[in-house]
């Protein structure tokens, strides 16, 4: 079997990455920073499965274009794509938001994931086969105040899983959305712009999930009878009920 995850530089994808080589998976791991896909790989293949690396920006049409179009005949055989690469940037009042973070959620979170996509639903629907893991959020499901942007790029994602399960339908072909809560990642420091403090305190009095979490959800997930789809899986630690509500003890 063999998967192609999405930003498996940081957080949940190098985490899937991890749960899937672990149980055999061949892997097609990618994101924009070079030097960790290649350490990835080399802690990936010691599980003794064949990794192969592809370094580029999903918002960038071309290079999503060049480097998936790259594949030859056997690793284009991809039986699960992980639409996971994504991100917060910014987090305040949508009438002080920044235009060119905006750029950068929707690009990349949206527009990125449907460049991908495209590349590889045609290979699926000609195989008949195949299954798409979209990472929403519960942003996507609920609009929290100050995510504005983020939550409406989420919700789009949670509009695109729904579309792309009912397009595909007549291909066999399974697509799940899987939204998690809060957990700890690169998330967070992403979102403040590198402030650490800033993106410690988003986790302060409570324990969010670990990007491990989602790995194992993302493998339940993927190991369905064949017969049966989840569609959607919203997930959070036990601390937190929704967007809205977490339990903090400080
Ligand atoms: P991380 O910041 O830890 O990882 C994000 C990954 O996305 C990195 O591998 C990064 O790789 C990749 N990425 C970001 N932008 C681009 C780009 N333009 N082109 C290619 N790759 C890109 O975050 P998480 O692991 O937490 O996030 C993964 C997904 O989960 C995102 O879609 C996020 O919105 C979602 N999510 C996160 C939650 C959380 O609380 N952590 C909760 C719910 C959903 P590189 O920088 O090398 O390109
Ligand atoms: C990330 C979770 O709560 O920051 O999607 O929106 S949250």
């Amino acid at each position: 079997m063999r998967a192609l995850i999405t930003g498996a530089t940081a957080g949940f994808g190098e985490a899937i990455a991890h749960k899937f080589a672990e149980n055999n998976w061949d892997l097609i791991v990618t994101g924009r920073r070079e030097e960790r896909l290649n350490e990835l790989k080399a802690k990936l293949e010691q599980k003794g499965v064949q990794v192969k690396t592809l370094a580029f920006d999903v918002r960038d049409r071309t290079q999503v274009e060049n480097a998936l179009g790259s594949l030859d005949s056997d690793w284009k055989e991809i039986d699960l794509l992980v639409n996971n690469a994504g991100l917060a940037a910014g987090f305040g009042p949508i009438q002080d938001g920044d235009p060119d973070n905006w750029d950068r959620m929707i690009d990349t979170n949206v527009k990125g994931l449907l460049y991908v996509s495209m590349m590889i639903m045609p290979i699926m629907q000609e195989r008949k086969k195949g299954h798409i893991i979209n990472i929403g959020s519960t942003a996507g499901k609920e609009v929290y105040r100050n995510g504005n942007v983020y939550c409406a790029s989420k919700h789009a994602v949670d509009a695109l899983t729904k579309s792309m399960r009912i397009d595909l339908l007549p291909f066999g072909i399974k697509v799940t959305g899987i939204c998690p809560g809060a957990a700890e990642t690169e998330f967070a420091l992403v979102r403040f712009d590198g402030d650490s403090e800033k993106a410690k305190g988003v986790y302060n009095g409570y324990t969010p999930m670990a990007a491990t979490d989602i790995a194992e959800v993302t493998w339940y997930a993927a190991n369905t009878p064949p017969n049966l789809c989840l569609n959607d899986i919203v997930l959070t630690s036990l601390a937190q009920a929704n967007s809205f509500y977490t339990e903090k003890k400080l």
